[in-house]
């Protein structure tokens, strides 16, 4: 962990998102054609798509898991017990205005099962979006958070407007995070261009998943063990691991071989 992950991580903890960096060039762009190669299966055209089990989709998105500086920023916010337990690929073409609001906050009734209020829920989940295609503008389709929502003591309401709501701008191979308490939407896309991006959810492996289970993916059997991992393989016991099992444990020499 170095001093700069670690102050990402104090604006994570403190303000409830952050942007972590970009991805180099030839990454970006594999992972665009990958989402391109999937939207493509349905349509020709750019039609709008919403595809969960997103790191399922296309055995090249599976690169995206254990980029360094990602994945330290998890493992001190959440620590190394974790997996990615929800992905999702997203495409939005230009349309008219919607007038939609759509805040919301993320991990659905979870909250209400605990009989917590939100505000006393604790953090469990790290979302990040990986934006595809440049979002310079928040008419782009820019995902918006509303920092500190975390952290709030009033309701808020998803029909509500927000404010305080700040659009995460930047290049294609831009990667954000915000905690999934935080309320975020997506903004609609007004813009000329297509807005690719994609989305995943680093929660702790006690944390049911959401996606696709590791085991029916063939092509994730022969990765690295960190890979396999945050991609949900449970060969080692999600609530008692041994000191040095868990591939991504410090203390495992598979995590001193990656770092
Ligand atoms: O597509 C977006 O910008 C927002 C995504 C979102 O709301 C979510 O991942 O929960």
């Amino acid at each position: 962990m170095t001093s700069l992950n670690s102050a990402v991580a104090t604006t994570v903890a403190n303000e409830g998102w952050a942007v972590v960096g970009q991805l180099d060039r030839p990454l970006a762009r594999r992972l665009l054609h990958a989402v391109d190669e999937v939207a493509a299966r349905t349509s020709d055209t750019p039609q709008p798509l919403h595809l969960l089990s997103g790191l399922a989709q296309h055995p090249d998105l599976a690169a995206i898991v254990d980029w360094p500086p990602l994945l330290a920023l998890a493992v001190e916010l959440l620590s190394p017990n974790v997996y990615v337990n929800h992905s999702h690929l997203d495409v939005h073409p230009p349309h008219a205005p919607t007038g939609a609001h759509r805040w919301h906050r993320d991990n659905g009734l979870m909250g209400r099962d605990m009989r917590l209020l939100w505000r006393d829920q604790p953090r469990v989940t790290l979302k990040v979006a990986v934006y595809l295609t440049d979002v310079d503008s928040p008419d782009d389709g820019a995902l918006e958070v509303v920092p500190r929502s975390h952290l709030d003591t009033t309701s808020r309401y998803p029909t509500e407007d927000q404010p305080d709501g700040v659009p995460i701008l930047g290049p294609a191979g831009t990667v954000a995070v915000f905690d999934a308490r935080v309320w975020h939407r997506r903004r609609d896309n007004l813009g000329e261009r297509v807005r690719r991006a994609l989305f995943m959810a680093y929660s702790y492996r006690w944390l049911t998943s959401r996606d696709t289970p590791f085991e029916d993916v063939p092509e994730w059997a022969n990765l690295p063990r960190i890979r396999r991992q945050l991609l949900g393989d449970k060969t080692v016991d999600p609530f008692y691991w041994a000191s040095g099992e868990l591939p991504l444990d410090p203390r495992s020499s598979d995590f001193q071989e990656a770092a």
